[in-house]
């Protein structure tokens, strides 16, 4: 098994850079919506592109990753909320374990009956402990995983959570208001928990514009995610990646 995603993200952290990844919701898009997204992410020199959804109710995860692979040359990382969003076809997946909450089935429960089937799929396999925040709406991962979110203004519990998914050797840190949060994770959490982690920090979750992924970048994110506002606003892509690399590069 390869770690070429994982080298560039954490080089990319290593060198001070930020890195942009747009959110795909296999549900919400079709062939000709693909090919525009795609058009505008190559063009804007967005670093990833992530696939998948808390709830993914359609059936054709692998056309859209096929397609994907066949138009553009950005790596394609699986974010699945359901162990059955895995597809051969990408090029890495995410292997969330919901460290904020306290249901053992997605700490561990789910990867015990996916493990050989994730594992034959030959994707690169990176390790994220996964930290769901109190984004101010009721997210469909709190719903489904019955587990609580971290409360928004809770900076100690978040970064004592992100030290022990370090510490068990996770090798991403996720911090996630969740999709269409109503308030993204505050910059004074993702400076704590980037302080005392070393290992990459993605942050997402209701993230509308430029100056809020650029700020967040400033406060300590790595990897920024967005997904709703630019299936809302595809112009943004354009806004948001240009915002994330102009940050300064701080070593
Ligand atoms: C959700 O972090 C992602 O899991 C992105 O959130 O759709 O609100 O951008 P948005």
């Amino acid at each position: 098994m390869t770690d070429l995603i994982y080298q560039s993200i954490a080089g990319k952290k290593k060198a001070g850079k930020k890195s942009f990844a747009v959110l795909i919701d296999p549900d919400k898009v079709d062939e000709q919506k693909i090919t525009e997204l795609l058009d505008l992410t190559a063009e804007a020199k967005v670093d990833y592109l992530l696939v998948g959804g808390s709830l993914v109710i359609s059936n054709h995860l692998d056309e859209v990753v096929k397609q994907i692979k066949k138009q553009c040359s950005i790596p394609v990382i699986l974010f699945p909320g359901t162990p059955s969003q895995v597809t051969r076809f990408a090029d890495a997946l995410l292997y969330l374990s919901l460290i904020s909450g306290r249901n053992p089935e997605l700490l561990i429960g789910q990867h015990v009956i996916s493990a050989p089937f994730v594992k034959q799929s030959g994707l690169e396999i990176i390790s994220t402990g996964y930290m769901v925040i109190d984004g101010g709406a009721p997210t469909t991962v709190s719903y489904i995983s019955n587990a609580s979110p971290i409360p928004s203004n809770k900076n100690e519990i978040a970064m004592c959570t992100a030290m022990a998914g370090e510490m068990l050797g996770m090798k991403l840190i996720y911090m996630d208001a969740g999709s269409g949060a109503e308030w993204p994770i505050t910059e004074a959490m993702i400076a704590g928990v980037a302080n005392v982690i070393e290992v990459p920090l993605v942050v997402g979750g209701g993230i509308t514009n430029p100056e809020k992924a650029y700020l967040n970048c400033k406060a300590g994110a790595d990897v920024i995610v967005v997904g709703n506002a630019i299936e809302k606003d595809v112009s943004l892509i354009k806004e948001i990646s240009a915002a994330v690399h102009s940050v300064p590069v701080r070593l």
